[in-house]
């Protein structure tokens, strides 16, 4: 079977056409939408109706799966009976929060402040704004291609250090301040700036919100480097912005992509999305002479 398909955009993405991702599938369709999803970095579904569970069943047709651990002490993160589900939500319930509120307001990608970060996530779209509420993605191959000589030479096995305890409260001031104990499960780490895909072993440009300092950098340049290498990966010539229906479906490849929920006013409308996360591996950069740079611990 050929699945049929619609490109997003130039730069990354792919619309999967009469498609029902709720149904059992076989092996051979299974690789064939690995295939689609390795060379176009984002698959869109549409229109679909399923449960937590098929939500889940689905996603382990991509490996296995993750649990998102708590963020601050008060907060839900995960759906009560599937842990699998993380629930990023404006929603109350009896005046309180019933997911993560303004999740991923940031370039990023998710778990890179951890030494493994996630391989993929799939978020699906109960209830979405009329007004605002978009999630664009940019591709960080196309980024990395795109810089200067110069430039990639600058960061050529070089690592950036990602921290949670130092960004928590700059990224999440609406959530809860890191307590000691999470500020302890959550480590420092070293992330090669240029990652290699394991999969398609392309390189890609490895940073976001939660990087902080550059190795063998003064503090101050490695901070305007961060912000410049952030602002070039959010040009339109790499990026796809979706502006969410219900029933979408977007599942990400967090090894060769950003993305950021465009900040709007979330006062006015509810906006609820469940999210599948997909386990993933230490990331490595390969150098064509056969150099290779690890992740590590701070
Ligand atoms: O709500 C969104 O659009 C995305 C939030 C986010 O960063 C995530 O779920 O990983
Ligand atoms: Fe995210």
């Amino acid at each position: 079977m050929t699945i049929p398909i619609r490109r997003l955009s130039g730069a990354l993405g792919a619309e999967i056409l009469e498609f029902d991702p709720a149904k059992t599938l076989d092996a051979s369709i299974v690789a064939e939408l690995r295939e689609i999803w390795l060379e176009h970095s984002i698959l869109l579904f549409r229109d679909v109706d399923w449960t937590p569970a098929q939500h889940i069943a689905f996603t382990r047709h991509f490996g296995k799966l993750h649990i998102m651990p708590r963020i601050g002490t008060e907060v839900p993160v995960n759906l009560k009976q599937y842990p699998e589900i993380f629930v990023v939500s404006n929603v109350e319930s009896n005046g309180k929060p019933v997911g993560i509120k303004r999740a991923g307001w940031g370039w990023h990608s998710d778990g890179e402040d951890k030494r493994i970060p996630n391989m993929g996530s799939m978020l699906y779209g109960v209830e979405t704004p009329k007004v605002g509420g978009e999630t664009s993605f940019a591709s960080t191959y196309k980024a990395y291609e795109a810089l200067s000589k110069s430039t990639k030479a600058l960061i050529k096995g070089k690592r950036a250090r990602f921290s949670r305890v130092d960004m928590h409260q700059i990224n999440y001031p609406n959530l809860p301040p890191l307590t000691e104990t999470e500020k302890l499960e959550r480590p420092d780490v070293w992330h090669p700036i240029v990652r290699t895909h394991p999969e398609t072993l392309r390189n890609c440009l490895y940073i976001g919100r939660w990087a902080v300092e550059i190795e063998d950098m003064p503090q101050e340049e490695g901070k305007k480097l961060i912000k410049d290498l952030t602002n070039h990966i959010s040009n339109a010539n790499f990026t796809y912005t979706h502006k969410w229906s219900p029933g979408d479906v977007v599942l990400w490849d967090n090894r060769c992509t950003q993305h950021c929920a465009i900040p709007y006013d979330d006062s006015l409308e509810s906006r609820h999305m469940l999210r599948t996360t997909l386990e993933g591996d230490i990331p490595f950069y390969l150098a064509s002479d056969g150099q290779r740079i690890e992740s590590a611990l701070v």
